[in-house]
């Protein structure tokens, strides 16, 4: 046996080690994945060609170990304590001057603070250096062998790092599930079928209780160290604080929150701080641990029955309870989207009362099976919007009906619609529907719309609050007298505003596709639209098979187009638009094209008989590009017949009501006349 492999070996193991450390301990990281795997797969090589040189400390030995019956029991040599909690600021003032009693100063006392991990206790012990097994704290004085388990995860070290660790070293701490890594556990599960874990706590105790090693390993959990057992063969610092830093330097993971904090008001700052920042750390946290920092002042205040008296928890409020739902009802966004909301029992959940929370859409109370009348699991995190979580489990004594949704929206009884494959719902009432008028009036006016130039969200918001106005049209009935009566809204603004609402009247056809605000129906879209279609009744009344030939529109936006212009108060709304003075411009135009007028601009014209120059069609682009409505039949309405070879009952028809006649040169001519 060469002794260069055996070195070789020892060395790629070292460098693997250190860089494990770097990675899972200091977050610091000195070299790519890539490059750490590319060390790891050539002494796998190694290992291959040379098993007899395989030891259990090496780090291609985490996983391998075949599952198990059962767990072991393991006795802690010495015993896995308790904390115990307060949860208000008096109750850490009274565990404060108890201390102050006891160790009768009245001096400042020094503390550690620490997150309060929410996951589940073990205790490693490592002999020269190590491990030789993991136990969870069971009921603190026998725990279960997870070594197996445990070996698996990454941030725990098989052998520790640094020069001489302790013979015997016990490290106390708790491993938990990362957020991230629970909620993309619940999401594969949730695809699968499978169970998902009720919180990172469940999920880490879980995933540690697993007989297989192979499941462990699967699951991404994280580790802290958070105090000792018993050590062995050489004393550690005299501070809890240097004594988790000399932890680190075994190439052991400690939390960096912690921090050492003199006297109470600097730990009450360090809680209020944390608490604001829970939802923003990778894990879940139920609160802080504040312990004396001095080992011998820990050693004189000692313990009562099985919690040790210079340690205390301060709990945060909780984010679940449990309460129970009363009813269900349907709000709708200013979007359309209609949401299930849940009427519940209040609880005092997350700091405040809570007496309704989401819940989301349809797809989620099927998920959940959530019905009236069940006790349900509330949360509330952060400043997050309270939800129900799930139905307590075993808690529905009768059968209760499903809950369903409704067909018409509760605010303006146009139709909700839910597409295949959309979680949510939608009111169609879209411009009419109060509950989304002033994002709709919004849309309208904006500069890719109609461009309203003065009408900006607050005016829009002030004129719906006040009753001003109620749809798009609403706005162009507005007068001088009402604008000036508005807040910070002087003569002057009023009558700006009047004059773009009056520059507004002549939108390009895209613009006035596209400022309905029907689903999903952009600026490219309503171009696509316009281009096709060529006349905003084509549009309006365009089946779902011509849509969808549409250039970039497929089912889903053929049936939104669709829906739109079935619901009476949308054709209502485009009615008073035109009432009001609205010419659409015939013709698609890039938004930001200006139409050139000319004689013809905004006349009705008729084309009948063969032209000589060019096809009906193209006389027609021609008409459309310029603004002129082109209809198929002659009426009292028509302005003008353009009429070629052969034109028959239309002509007839235009001469016996007087309608102008005219022929293709007149019409060239006309074109470019202003
Ligand atoms: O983060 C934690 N969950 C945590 C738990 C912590 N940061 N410190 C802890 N310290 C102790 C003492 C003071 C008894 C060593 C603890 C726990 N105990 C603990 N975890 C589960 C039971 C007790």
């Amino acid at each position: 046996m060469p002794a260069s492999i055996e070195k070789q070996i020892e060395k790629l193991r070292e460098q693997l080690r250190y860089h494990s450390y770097k990675y899972y301990v200091l977050d610091d990281p000195d070299i790519p994945d890539a490059e750490y795997d590319r060390l790891y797969n050539q002494l796998v090589a190694l290992e291959e060609a040379h098993p007899e040189l395989i030891t259990a400390d090496s780090p291609t030995q985490r996983i391998g170990s075949k599952p198990l019956t059962a767990f072991e029991q393991i006795q802690h040599e010495i015993p896995m304590l308790s904390l115990d909690n307060v949860f208000s600021e008096d109750e850490l003032q009274a565990f404060y001057h108890r201390l102050q009693e006891r160790l009768n100063s009245h001096d400042e006392i020094e503390f550690t603070a620490e997150p309060k991990l929410d996951g589940l206790a073990i205790s490693l012990r490592y002999e020269k250096g190590l491990l030789v097994y993991a136990a969870t704290r069971g009921d603190g004085f026998t725990g279960e062998n997870v070594t197996q388990n445990v070996r698996t995860m990454h941030s725990v070290p098989l052998r520790l790092l640094g020069e001489n660790p302790p013979a015997v070293l016990e490290v106390r701490g708790e491993v938990f599930m990362p957020k991230a890594g629970f909620e993309k556990h619940n999401k594969q599960a949730r695809e699968n079928g499978e169970k998902e874990f009720a919180n990172p706590r469940n999920a880490a105790a879980g995933s540690l209780r697993q007989l297989d090693p192979a499941i462990t390993a699967s699951r991404p959990l994280s580790f802290y160290c958070y105090g000792l057992g018993i050590v062995e063969g050489r004393a550690l610092a005299k501070t809890h604080y240097q004594i988790l830093q000399q932890l680190k330097d075994f190439g052991l993971p400690v939390c960096d929150e912690i921090k050492v904090l003199s006297g109470i008001n600097a730990c009450l700052s360090y809680y209020e701080n944390l608490l604001n920042r829970r939802d923003a750390l990778s894990y879940d946290i139920d609160g802080i641990v504040y312990k004396v920092n001095a080992i011998e002042l820990q050693e004189r205040l000692g313990f009562v029955s099985r919690a040790p008296r210079w340690a205390i928890a301060h709990k945060f409020p909780a984010q679940e309870e449990i309460s129970r739902i009363l009813e269900v009802d349907f709000q709708v966004g200013r979007t359309g989207a209609v949401t299930p909301v849940a009427r519940l029992e209040p609880v005092f959940v997350g700091g405040v009362t809570v007496s309704n929370a989401t819940l989301h859409n349809m797809d989620e109370i099927r998920r959940k099976d959530i019905r009236v009348g069940d006790q349900v699991i509330v949360r509330r995190a952060g400043d997050v919007i309270p939800e129900v979580v799930r139905v307590v489990p075993g808690s529905r004594k009768q059968q209760l009906p499903e809950i369903q949704m409704l067909t018409h929206c509760p605010v303006c009884k146009s139709l909700i619609e839910q597409l295949e494959g959309e979680a949510v719902a939608r009111c169609t009432g879209g411009l009419y529907c109060r509950a989304q008028r002033a994002e709709a009036i919004k849309h309208f006016a904006s500069r890719k719309a109609m461009d309203i130039d003065g009408l900006g969200d607050k005016l829009v918001e002030q004129l719906v609050e006040q009753k001003l106005i109620n749809t798009a049209a609403d706005l162009y009935q507005l007068t001088a007298d009402t604008l000036a009566s508005l807040e910070r809204m002087g003569n002057k603004s009023a009558a700006n505003l009047l004059a773009a609402l009056e520059k507004s009247k002549h939108p390009s056809l895209s613009r006035f596709i596209y400022a309905l605000g029907i689903r999903e129906v952009g600026e490219s879209t309503a171009l696509n639209l316009a281009n096709e279609f060529k006349t905003f009744p084509a549009v309006q009344h365009a089946t779902f098979d011509q849509l969808i030939e549409v250039e970039d529109i497929g089912p889903v936006v053929a049936q939104h187009i669709v829906n739109f212009f079935q619901q009476r108060h949308n054709l209502e709304v485009i009615n008073q638009l035109f009432a009001a003075g609205i010419e659409v411009q015939g013709v698609s135009q890039a938004i930001s094209d200006n139409q050139p007028a000319s004689e013809l601009s905004g006349k009705t014209v008729v084309i009948t008989g063969t032209l000589p120059s060019m096809s009906r069609d193209e006389a027609k682009d021609k008409l459309l590009a310029v603004g002129a409505k082109v209809t198929g039949s002659v009426s009292a309405k028509t302005d003008y017949v353009l009429a070629g070879d052969k034109a028959g009952l239309k002509l007839t028809k235009a001469e016996k009501l007087g309608v102008q006649i005219i022929d293709e040169d007149t019409m060239l001519s006309m074109l470019s006349n202003k």
